[in-house]
């Protein structure tokens, strides 16, 4: 991919559009990108983006959408949603990435995401990914619409029924986490992440007060937790042998660790958790170092997930290459669109890693709907994460994917099938809110 660079960087095709991009003042000068023929200037074809705009709301939780429109009035949708900065990303659209929309042609969806990535010069991150991805979501949207065609279909067609879904149960102490396991069995779901309060500590990650629906941005600054790794390391294997204990071996179960061992105690819990088969270890220790899953991997054969919060392919080459994980977590939102996570899927295919899309609620119901279109092509599809969105925001994003048997079905309607009710969404004004910090006993800063 880096070798590509220095060609396209030579390509007259790629640095043209830049030059004569339009601006937003001057929304009837064609860039060179928008002159492709099939264009159809005043026909109902015209795919000319004549209009994009941001959507904030708050139906519950903080969500960004980007709205674009073609000249014959064909309406995309792309999540823009980043838990606890979501306004970064509304001003990169808003004052980066619209004034250079307008005029394009909408069926440029590859030339637009490669503009965006290699034209903006400052590579990668998570705002400038989501802002691509929520751009590069809207306009296979759009693309979805003008054929008449569902999404799914698009990439390549239907490989399989539904998307298996893996949903969150969460108790303060054990033997809460472990009846809650049973609820959702009860409600059909095969696949379940248990995650139990530790023994000793307050608050821990994934665990809500009694009755309500875990959300972990609930404060306008963060709120600090602390964090114990001995006390958690006791107590996270008697979870599962209970579980297991209650509810057989005839369901898979997952677990987040969410970045707080560090790489030989990430693999004491993968080794010590063996004997309860998960279907994977998500997050075992931070990946900034790719490498440090070498030492999980040499002492365990618990299957290991990670990365929702990469936003690049970059982020896990290494992993996935020495084949140290066995689910890339990566989703559509985070990752650059479907452009780029067709990309990433692609090469996890060829080292046997599938895919575990991340499915939290602060990934809006657009994303959901992106996803589960990409899940039921994807070849390599392992699971979909599927943390429940409140009435209220499913209200806001009209729908067409179901629940059914344990797995999430997408619509056949054209496009990814989610849209938004603006009316309502005006109903529910932008709430800041960040996400918690962890320390240690002692005070010292910890990961989250
Ligand atoms: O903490 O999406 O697997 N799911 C998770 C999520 C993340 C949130 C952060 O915004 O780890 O609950
Ligand atoms: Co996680």
């Amino acid at each position: 991919m880096s070798t590509d660079d220095s060609r396209a960087s030579a390509s007259p095709r790629a640095t043209a559009p830049m030059a004569t991009a339009p601006t937003a003042a001057a929304p009837t000068t064609v860039a060179s990108g928008s002159s492709s023929p099939a264009a159809k200037p005043g026909s109902t074809l015209d795919r000319r983006i004549v209009a994009a705009r941001v959507i904030v709301t708050c139906p519950g939780r903080n969500f960004v959408t980007l709205r674009i429109e073609t000249q014959a009035g064909v309406v995309g949708l792309g999540d823009a949603t980043l838990n606890g900065r979501e306004l970064a990303v509304a001003a990169y659209l808003t004052e980066h990435v619209i004034p250079v929309l307008i005029g394009r042609d909408a069926g440029q969806i590859e030339d637009i995401w490669q503009f965006l990535y290699r034209g903006a010069y400052w590579r990668r991150g998570p705002v400038t990914m989501t802002a691509i991805a929520a751009v590069d979501v809207a306009l296979w949207d759009i693309l979805g619409k003008m054929a008449g065609l569902p999404l799914y279909q698009l990439l390549g067609g239907r490989s399989r029924e539904g998307a298996l879904v893996y949903c969150h149960a969460n108790g303060r102490d054990i033997s809460e986490a472990s009846d809650q396991v049973g609820r959702y069995i009860e409600q059909g779901y095969k696949a379940v992440r248990a995650q139990a309060g530790v023994p000793g500590l307050r608050k821990t990650y994934g665990v809500s007060a009694s009755g309500k629906a875990y959300e972990p941005a609930e404060s306008e600054l963060p709120l600090e937790t602390v964090w114990s790794t001995p006390k958690y390391l006791r107590s996270a294997p008697e979870l599962f042998e209970r579980v297991r204990a209650d509810h057989g071996w005839d369901l898979e179960l997952l677990h987040d660790v969410h970045h707080r061992l560090t790489p030989i105690e990430a693999a004491r819990l993968a080794k010590d958790v063996e004997p309860f088969r998960l279907f994977w270890l998500e997050d075992a220790t931070p990946a900034e170092n790719q490498k440090s899953f070498e030492l999980i991997r040499k002492h365990s054969v618990t299957p290991l997930a990670v990365g929702e919060v990469f936003n690049s392919i970059w982020d896990c080459k290494h992993l996935i290459e020495s084949q140290l994980i066995d689910y890339i977590r990566t989703t559509i939102v985070h990752g650059g669109g479907i452009t780029h996570i067709r990309r990433l899927a692609d090469f996890a295919a060829i080292h046997q890693v599938r895919t575990g899309f991340h499915g939290a609620t602060d990934l809006s119901p657009v994303c959901m709907g992106a996803a589960l279109h990409f899940d039921t092509w994807v070849p390599n599809f392992g699971i979909q994460e599927y943390m429940h969105h409140s009435q209220e925001t499913l209200d806001v994003f009209p729908h067409d994917y179901v629940f059914r048997d344990g797995r999430l079905h997408c619509g056949e309607s054209p496009g990814h099938g989610v849209s938004i009710d603006e009316t309502l969404a005006a109903k529910f004004p932008y709430s800041p809110k960040q996400l918690p910090i962890a320390r240690l006993e002692d005070g010292g800063m910890w990961d989250w």
